[in-house]
């Protein structure tokens, strides 16, 4: 009787706290209440059957409002972090000369606050690292204090071979600890680290290499993934022997994952497992300006080569920090799992900086989610205990193909928030993650953001807000977000509104420049649409003030989560000898989101055929890597141009969807390619 009238209470204290009132009908897809948190206790996640319900969170507005002003981040900064030296100024600077500050003033060092002040704090044998191998169930554990040991043995390793504050260490490496502990370690001493995706070409790290002017290099002898060895070492030799990056690489990190033996360069690499051994176990942290670089993360773009988007010390680490905190609704005693690659910014902000700026446990994945079998992620889950699983909408999409046999074969009752990021996550993706992975309970939080952000801009946050399947709902804690009409620019205000999606004021997570080239960060975040960032992303509001995300408004094609640039593709068509021209689009496609469709000109003389479709796959993977292989080589003995020369990839993208209606080709200086455009993409 009492506990049943204190249960009342609670709850009415709750809903007035919260301006929370369920709605009249519950519909399947409303979920109930899950444990209590430090955010407000009802974590609803579906669609509410009525607008009231959507439009019932007055206390959300009301703290989104407060968030949008300095002193919110200041006093954050202040409580969350540990400074050196305290800040006077906390912000400055605008988007109209790119000229963004955050606690200018202050000092910190971001590895220092991921890892000592935990320790600090008494949290030394907390686990920070849990390392699920490839084989399922080969687990390691890392507490606090042996990951800030090793990651002080990796930071005098690298002093004592010449890294200074400032250097721009290369990391090309297989998901193990040591890709993170090695991020931490460049932190600890104010290097900056370019993280490129162990599933880049040599090529593409070449390039890296040469853009960042990087003197020093970390891989791994092998890595192991889904059961396979791949040649890291033997891809970084490669790169380096370019003339581009040979001149400038100076020592190359060697860790071992396996005992297979590899080309080793005397005088160049180092045995980096048996040197950071006789390293001491303590390493003063660099004190850090907040605005000095803590790393850059190369992304493509619409045009030319991949942009070096460089994130500074004081506001990535707060913004790193906060958004995991707030999206996940991180506890203490979370097990939490992201399984993206350390390679992205998702791996960055979400497996390394966010949960560990938090004191959290996070997870680092060597595997694939197809390895042994489908249920690998499930088997994970029920094993480690996992409450917050994080992953993108293809890797759901590929699991849902087999069915609900095998998630149901495992306890996923451990999972509170399920959390989705790269694309939109379509109704049918949403719907299977929410009912059989979370069980109809887990929270699914759609979190919209890129390279540029640092971290979610856009989320519906665990317990304030009712999700709707494929709406990241709209801007999170410090993001004012908005619509703009593409032509004129002018704010599309009020609901059922489209257009291209701005961030109206700073925020501490957001890119400083492109390293390098600032005019080129102007060009393409600030100037489009002056007083604002634009995300490169078109959006629509919808009746109830929901945010969808639409897709690229640039010719960046986003298959399977990853970004590709359609001109870097394109180059490495017409860098072979058979191809003329090249136009490259995506088209949609049901597992990765977006296909990637190349329309190739042949020079004069060569045939298409099946092995010249296979050699030109070949010609991209190795020039970019196996992620950007293409799914579908045209041939296209003219293409589709307007009168001023420009290719309409309007309708390449209709054909290679396999559409019939091309809208006006009046504009077309030849409309009669189309026909045989749609021909050839059929065979
Ligand atoms: C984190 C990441 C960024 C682009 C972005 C947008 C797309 C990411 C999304 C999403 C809709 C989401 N994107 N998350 N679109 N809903 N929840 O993916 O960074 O690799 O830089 O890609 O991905 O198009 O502009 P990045």
């Amino acid at each position: 009787m009492r506990t049943a009238s204190l249960a009342l209470a609670l709850a009415l204290a709750l809903q007035s706290a919260y301006s929370f009132s369920f709605p009249a009908v519950h519909s399947q897809r409303v979920c109930g209440v899950t444990g209590a948190s430090s955010l407000p206790s009802f974590r609803c996640n579906a669609v509410g059957s009525s607008k009231t319900f959507l439009k019932s969170s007055k206390n959300w507005e009301f703290d989104h409002q407060a968030s949008l002003t300095p002193k919110y981040w200041g006093d954050l900064a202040r409580k969350n972090l540990d400074w050196f030296k305290d800040f006077s100024i906390t912000t400055s600077g605008g988007f109209e000369s790119g000229d963004v500050k955050w606690f200018e003033d202050g000092q910190l060092n971001a590895c220092y606050n991921a890892l000592d002040r935990h320790i600090l704090a008494g949290k030394g044998d907390k686990v920070a690292i849990i390392y699920e191998a490839d084989e399922a169930g080969d687990v390691t554990e890392m507490t606090y204090k042996q990951t800030l040991d090793r990651v002080s043995q990796i930071a005098n390793m690298m002093k004592s071979e010449g890294v200074k504050k400032g250097d721009v260490v290369t990391v090309y490496m297989p998901m193990t600890p040591d890709v993170i502990l090695t991020m931490l370690a460049c932190a600890r001493i104010g290097a900056v680290h370019s993280v490129v995706f162990a599933g880049f070409s040599e090529d593409a790290i070449a390039d890296r290499i040469a853009a960042a002017n990087s003197k020093f290099v970390f891989t791994t002898n092998v890595g192991l993934r889904g059961g396979k060895t791949i040649k890291l070492k033997q891809t970084v030799d490669n790169a380096i022997a370019k003339d581009r990056a040979k001149a400038i690489v100076e020592k190359v990190f060697l860790f071992k994952r396996t005992e297979e033996e590899v080309n080793f360069v005397e005088g160049r690499d180092i045995w980096a497992d048996e040197l950071l051994a006789k390293q001491s176990t303590t390493c003063e942290a660099e004190v850090m300006d907040a605005e000095d670089p803590l790393f850059i993360l190369y992304t493509s773009g619409s045009t030319g080569s991949p942009k070096g988007i460089l994130h500074t010390t004081g506001g990535y680490s707060l913004y790193a920090m906060h958004t995991t905190k707030t999206s996940f609704d991180l506890r203490d005693d979370d097990i939490y799992a992201c399984v993206a690659d350390a390679g992205w910014i998702t791996g960055h902000t979400y497996i390394c900086y966010g949960p560990l700026l938090n004191g959290a446990t996070t997870t680092v994945f060597e595997s694939t989610p197809l390895y042994p079998d489908e249920g690998r992620y499930w088997d994970m889950v029920e094993r480690l205990k996992i409450n917050v699983f994080y992953t993108a909408p293809t890797a759901i999409r590929s699991l849902m193909r087999f069915g609900d046999e095998s998630p149901k074969k495992y306890d996923l009752s451990s999972l509170r928030v399920l959390g989705s990021v790269g694309e939109p996550i379509n109704p049918a993706a949403w719907d299977w993650y929410h009912n059989v992975i979370g069980g109809g309970k887990a929270t699914v939080v759609d979190t919209y953001w890129q390279t540029e952000t640092g971290g979610h801009v856009a989320c519906n946050l665990p317990g304030i807000h009712v999700a709707k399947a494929g709406s990241c709902r709209g801007g999170t804690y410090g993001i004012d977000m908005g619509i703009l009409d593409a032509q004129t620019g002018e704010e599309q205000v009020g609901n059922d509104v489209d257009g291209v999606l701005v961030i109206k004021k700073p925020w501490p997570g957001m890119a400083r420049t492109v390293l390098g080239d600032h005019e080129r960060f102007m060009t393409t975040y600030l100037k489009p649409y002056p007083g604002n960032y634009f995300a490169g992303d078109g959006a629509r509001r919808d009746e109830d003030g929901y945010i969808w995300v639409t897709g690229r408004t640039d010719d960046v094609i986003n298959s399977s989560g990853h970004r590709i640039g359609s001109a870097e593709v394109e180059s490495a068509l017409v860098a072979t000898d058979e191809v003329a021209q090249a136009a490259v689009v995506g088209f949609p496609h049901d597992i990765k989101g977006e296909g990637i469709a190349c329309y190739v000109t042949l020079n004069n003389g060569v045939e298409m055929s099946d092995d010249m479709k296979k050699s030109l796959k070949m010609a991209v993977r190795s020039s970019i890597g196996p992620f950007a292989t293409p799914d579908m080589i045209i041939n296209a003995p003219a293409l589709p141009m307007t009168r001023s020369g420009k290719i309409m990839r309007r309708i390449l993208r209709k054909i290679a969807g396999g559409e019939n209606e091309f809208g006006d080709t009046s504009t077309l200086a030849d409309p009669s390619c189309v026909p045989v455009l749609v021909e050839n993409a059929r065979n």
